[in-house]
């Protein structure tokens, strides 16, 4: 594969800053020599700017920083739109999950039914009506449906960007009442940690593949490290204990690789601040070797 890196120091999305340094920390930990031994070609397109705003609210809203996660994510989204007509395989670094906004507005100007795997101990379903917290991170799988703010669901000036029946959430237990009620409402699947629990991780990706399959037409991996357990994946700013085993995470990541169904993924949310010793960058580049083909024998 073509994989072009894309890096979005964006922290402004959440409230713990440091998030901005995650694609240093996730070069740091050897991603590009990582997927080279693999054979694969990467270009590393460095990372977009992301402006500090003056003052954190703007004035019509409770969501923090808007207009800098809308510029952005309006970068982000021009550069990953013409790294899809090159033909290259967008690999997105965060930065906190607002940026998935971006990406997704990116990548699925190309197709008519974009899949999404959306790996997270969270849902990312809120609005600015019911976020509990008015952070952007929380919010970028509603905004992609065309539900939020309209600077955001308006980038690239169309929406939706993605489908509800097109998504599979992997991962959650931690949702909040108005995320739960789209869910229902939208009828999203949903692999919360009782069925990963009960059907083990090898039934939800098979049936996750088989689902997204025969109704997409290329496929966009949105991993939040947080959707791997807190011992596995420390640095990130809003742990959830009962989570996603690091073996689990590689299995899951092998069997994409060997569906070959992905056509871009990003890593989004990794903490070198909150870390411990670059541990969960090391687990992204990892699971990115996993994602990419890497096998033992
Ligand atoms: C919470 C946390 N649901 C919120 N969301 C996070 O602020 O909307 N998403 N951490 O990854
Ligand atoms: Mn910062
Ligand atoms: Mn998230
Ligand atoms: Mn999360």
């Amino acid at each position: 594969k073509n994989i072009a890196l894309v890096g979005v120091p964006m922290d402004l999305g959440q409230m713990r800053r440091g998030v901005d340094m995650g694609p240093s920390a996730i070069r740091y930990a050897g991603v590009i020599e990582r997927l080279e031994q693999l054979g694969h070609t990467v270009e590393d397109l460095g990372d977009i700017r992301i402006d500090q705003p003056e003052r954190e609210h703007t004035a019509d809203t409770n969501l923090r920083n808007l207009d800098a996660v809308v510029k952005g994510s309006t970068e982000l989204a021009t550069t990953v739109r013409s790294v899809k007509e090159k033909g290259d395989f967008p690999l997105i670094l965060g930065g906190d999950h607002s940026i998935a906004i971006g990406s997704l507005a990116g990548i699925s100007k190309r197709y008519e039914n974009l899949g999404v795997i959306w790996y997270d101990a969270h849902g990312d379903l809120n609005t600015g009506e019911t976020s509990p917290s008015g952070n952007i991170h929380g919010m970028p799988l509603a905004v992609s449906l065309g539900i939020g703010h309209p600077d955001l669901v308006n980038i690239l000036d169309y929406t939706p960007k993605v489908k509800p029946e097109n998504i599979v959430i992997i991962g959650a237990r931690s949702l909040d009442e108005g995320e739960r009620e789209l869910i229902k409402e939208r009828g999203i699947r949903v692999y919360t940690m009782h069925e990963i629990d009960r059907m083990g991780m090898t039934k939800v990706i098979e049936e996750s593949i088989d689902y997204l399959k025969g109704r997409t037409d290329g496929v966009h991996l949105s991993l939040d490290l947080d959707g791997l357990d807190p011992l596995d994946a420390p640095g990130v700013g809003t742990p959830v204990i009962g989570g996603i085993s690091y073996r689990e995470s590689h299995l899951a990541m092998e069997m994409l690789a060997e569906a070959d169904l992905l056509t871009s993924a990003e890593f989004v949310e990794v903490n070198p601040i909150l870390d411990e010793k670059n541990k969960t960058a090391k687990v992204a580049v990892a699971l990115m070797g996993s994602l990419f083909g890497e096998k033992l024998l």
